[in-house]
């Protein structure tokens, strides 16, 4: 028996030769507060859809890894507490013992992977934390970067987290990270980090075609795409640089760290910016949902 159940609509888009855009399900539980995680669940599926892709929302759920979910079934996600997240590490676990978790970016690119979908789209990536150099915290979206084939559209690292560090460990796992449209890399609320991206491009049929020359040359992993926050929507970063501080030394005050300390810097954040980190992470996904569509168009354009 297969290993990944796939939605009767993603299974179609598959078998047709349609673009599909993987989505992340631990945005909606763990990233996003109730019930707007819901709504912005469904606009973000809506958006790979009028840009011409199939949404495919990445979960398990009682033990089945389904890439392509139901409305109920997104919408029982987004409703539950204490549901688990999911990285590389925990997958397997999950699923053997029939549980229900979220996948985060390096979860969802492997069901991605096996699914055959080469693009997801999410709002931000996990890391270096500041402070790895004591904590060594360091998501594991970075090293499956540098394993799972799938082109990952993100508005950049976010500031909670070491962009110098971050882009050298990219940098050693072999993975391109690209600014889309302009030189800086973006950083996520910010149009800008104040750091050169190490590439650019400008056109979503090149990136396409970066994406299948990387399998044709046998290396593994894919591409980072960083994709800026629409300027309507961006928060300068004065504003944000006191808020994440103050975000920062809550969770240390708090004990946090680990797999928690993400999620908790995101709701506090949420609450000390009033929502405004809400809206513009909302705007920055949508954009970023739009893009991936736009990617998927041109890869099934390609030759395999
Ligand atoms: N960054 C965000 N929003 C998110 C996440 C990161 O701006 O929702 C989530 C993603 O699912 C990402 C995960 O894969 O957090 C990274 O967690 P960690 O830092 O524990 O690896
Ligand atoms: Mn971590």
């Amino acid at each position: 028996m297969s290993l990944i159940t796939l939605s009767p609509a993603v299974a179609d888009a598959i078998e047709n030769g349609r673009p599909v855009v993987a989505l992340e399900s631990t945005i909606i539980t763990h990233g996003m507060p109730w019930p707007q995680n819901l709504d912005i669940a469904r606009r973000i599926e809506a958006t790979v859809r009028e840009n011409g892709a199939e949404p495919a929302t990445i979960a398990v759920i009682n033990g089945t890894l389904h890439v392509g979910l139901e409305d109920a079934q997104i919408e029982a996600l987004a409703k539950a507490e204490r549901v688990a997240k999911l990285s590389r590490a925990d997958l397997a676990v999950c699923m053997a013992e029939g549980r229900t978790g979220a996948t985060t970016v390096a979860a969802t690119m492997i069901a991605a992977a096996m699914a055959g979908i080469e693009v997801f789209a999410t709002g931000g990536i996990g890391g270096v934390h500041r402070g790895a150099d004591k904590s060594f915290d360091v998501s594991a979206d970075l090293q499956e970067l540098g394993y799972s084939p799938v082109t990952v559209v993100a508005a950049g690292p976010k500031a909670i987290l070491d962009l110098p560090k971050t882009l050298e460990v990219l940098e050693t796992g072999g993975v391109p990270v690209v600014a889309f449209g302009q030189d800086m890399l973006p950083a996520f609320w910010s149009r800008s980090s104040g750091l050169r991206a190490p590439l650019r491009m400008d056109d979503p049929a090149a990136i396409a075609r970066a994406h299948r020359m990387r399998r044709r040359l046998g290396l593994p992993g894919g591409q980072l795409v960083a994709n800026p926050i629409p300027e309507e929507a961006e928060i300068p970063r004065a504003e944000m640089t006191p808020v994440i501080t103050r975000a920062m030394q809550d969770a240390e005050a708090h004990g946090i760290f680990g797999k928690d300390l993400t999620p908790y810097l995101l709701q506090r954040i949420y609450e000390l910016t009033e929502g405004r980190s809400l809206d513009a992470n909302v705007a920055l996904v949508l954009h970023n949902a739009a893009l991936g569509a736009r990617i998927a168009a041109e890869l099934v354009k390609l030759p395999t």
